[in-house]
């Protein structure tokens, strides 16, 4: 049998496959029809191809995949559409132009060329797109595709994903403009390297991310949370247990991860590569060896297992406590482990040299102990839902785990906030098994998991809660509380219409 991750993008006639029954399909129907309009009035000709990918929240595993560690999340229905035309080879207007139907988003325009540099100095909306247009066609040409000469494409865009909530509404806007992109060129790539592609598309954007939100959005299923596997990139299916609802909710403090990625997530990738260097030294390794093979804290968890079991262990954290110190390193401290100085480790990376920069000191302690116990969970998590316990104790445990993930989040990795810390605290005075921030964090959404009996009650009671007081200040309107707070249940992936 071929496997899910092998297959070509699903390719639709109707929006049932993806949007089911009842009112959900109504609204879909509903709202291609608007798009399409919206696409003729301002373009002039209806578009030859859809495609949509959806968000996710990510139930465990957070900050681990750019370690190269499995995560566990779950595509949400929430999503984005892209509508897309492209020009004959002939037309004169070889430009870009990327519409939106939101009015928060003027039409960026950007010349139809497949190298174009993104200006990552003057933030647009649009440059999401470029990533999927850029990396489309370096990995077309590396297939051996004949693309052509670039022609202009006439490009609408429509995401439910909230941005900056930490439900990847980034990568399903790069991986839906992918995907219309390679749909309209009329090629479909096996769902695995179309993760993989999308994961290093987002990547022009200036954020080293992990693959966890491109993977998850291509090759999610309807019913099943997947964990990820990465280095090859691999989805397993997770059938959660029936009686517990994750409920993601927003903190309203909204990270602008493309914005700080120097202080914030950039710096996170840079903290953990430096541990793992140091790391690998102080377990054996020659300076020059290790920082030219260790990327990853994954890449020395051997050398850490190895020490630990010395003491009856197989924690690499055991490792960690022996050899990293728990002050914050200096950048001092570090050349004088690694004999060699920060700026040359980094020298091709113009992103980690600006973390270089904006760097006061690196917590290398904590930053390795989060990852490595970090990725435990997510294997506790996976054996909790298969594990042969009663309905109620397999719940409990998955919700112990949540807890612990958001509390190294926050005291180890530092990157949860006030207000999801607030959110969080409420999530549990009001029942959750379980509650962490989801995502990168610094903002965006909390995601709890709660007895399917008591959901509604423990909305209204985040609306009471959490929630009013913002609508008081006019932080956000009462009409749009369903955008913020919502049970969600395991969506599908990625799909092409063609109409
Ligand atoms: P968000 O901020 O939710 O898009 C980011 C990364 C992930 C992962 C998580 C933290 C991108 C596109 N995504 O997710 O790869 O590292 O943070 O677990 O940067
Ligand atoms: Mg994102």
């Amino acid at each position: 049998m071929t496997k899910h991750e092998d297959l070509p993008i699903p390719v639709y006639s109707s929006l049932e496959p993806v949007y089911g029954d009842g009112s959900q399909l109504e609204e879909a129907q509903l709202r291609f029809d608007n798009f399409k309009s919206k696409f003729l009035d301002l373009f002039g000709h209806p578009p030859d191809v859809f495609a949509r990918s959806p968000g996710r929240v990510n139930l465990i595993g957070e900050h681990i995949d750019y370690e190269g560690y499995s995560v566990l999340p779950m595509a949400i229905r929430q999503d984005t559409i892209v509508a897309i035309r492209k020009h004959d080879a002939g037309d004169a207007k070889k430009v870009l132009r990327i519409a939106n139907v939101s009015d928060k988003y003027n039409m960026c325009i950007y010349p139809a060329d497949f190298d174009q540099e993104i200006d990552l100095k003057n933030h647009m909306w649009g440059h999401y797109f470029i990533c999927g247009y850029k990396g489309y066609y370096e990995y077309a040409k590396s297939k051996g595709v004949n693309v052509g000469e670039p022609v202009g494409l006439d490009v609408l865009v429509d995401g439910t994903v909230p941005t900056g909530s930490g439900l990847s509404s980034s990568a399903a806007f790069v991986c839906s403009s992918t995907i219309a992109i390679m749909a309209a060129a009329d090629v479909n790539f096996p769902k695995k390297d179309l993760a993989q592609l999308t994961c290093e598309c987002e990547r022009h954007i200036g954020t080293q991310s992990g693959g966890m939100d491109q993977a998850i959005s291509v090759m999610a299923k309807t019913g099943f949370a997947e964990l990820i596997d990465f280095n090859p990139i691999r989805a397993t299916d997770v059938q959660l247990p029936a009686g517990g609802t994750f409920v993601i909710a927003h903190s309203l403090a909204e990270s602008q991860k493309a914005v700080t990625a120097a202080t914030n997530y950039n710096n996170r990738v840079v903290e953990c590569r430096l541990a793992a260097i140091v790391l690998g030294i102080e377990l054996g390794m020659e300076p020059q060896e290790a920082i030219s093979k260790v990327k990853t804290l994954s890449d020395v968890e051997g050398l850490c297992i190895s020490f630990a079991s010395k003491h009856g262990s197989s924690d690499p954290v055991i490792a960690v406590k022996e050899f990293l110190k728990e002050e914050p390193f200096t950048t001092e401290d570090i050349e004088k482990i690694i004999d060699y100085d920060l700026p040359s480790v980094f020298g091709n990376s113009p992103t980690s040299l600006d973390v270089l920069k904006a760097a006061k000191h690196f917590k290398l302690y904590q930053r390795a102990s989060h990852v490595y116990s970090e990725a435990k969970r997510v294997h506790a998590f996976k054996d909790a839902v298969s594990a042969n316990l009663s309905e109620e104790d397999k719940l409990k445990k998955l919700g112990d785990l949540m807890n612990d993930s958001h509390y190294s989040c926050s005291v180890l990795y530092e990157c949860s906030c006030p207000e999801l810390e607030e959110l969080v605290k409420i999530c549990r005075n009001n029942g959750a098994l379980g509650a962490r921030l989801t995502g990168a964090g610094w903002g965006g959404c909390a995601v709890a998991l709660v007895k399917e009996a008591i959901v509604p009650k423990f909305i209204l009671n985040l609306k009471e809660q959490f929630f009013q007081a913002r609508i008081d200040k006019g932080v956000i309107n009462k009409s749009d509380l369903g955008l913020y707070v919502f049970a969600s249940k395991p969506s599908s992936g990625a799909a092409i219409f063609k109409f």
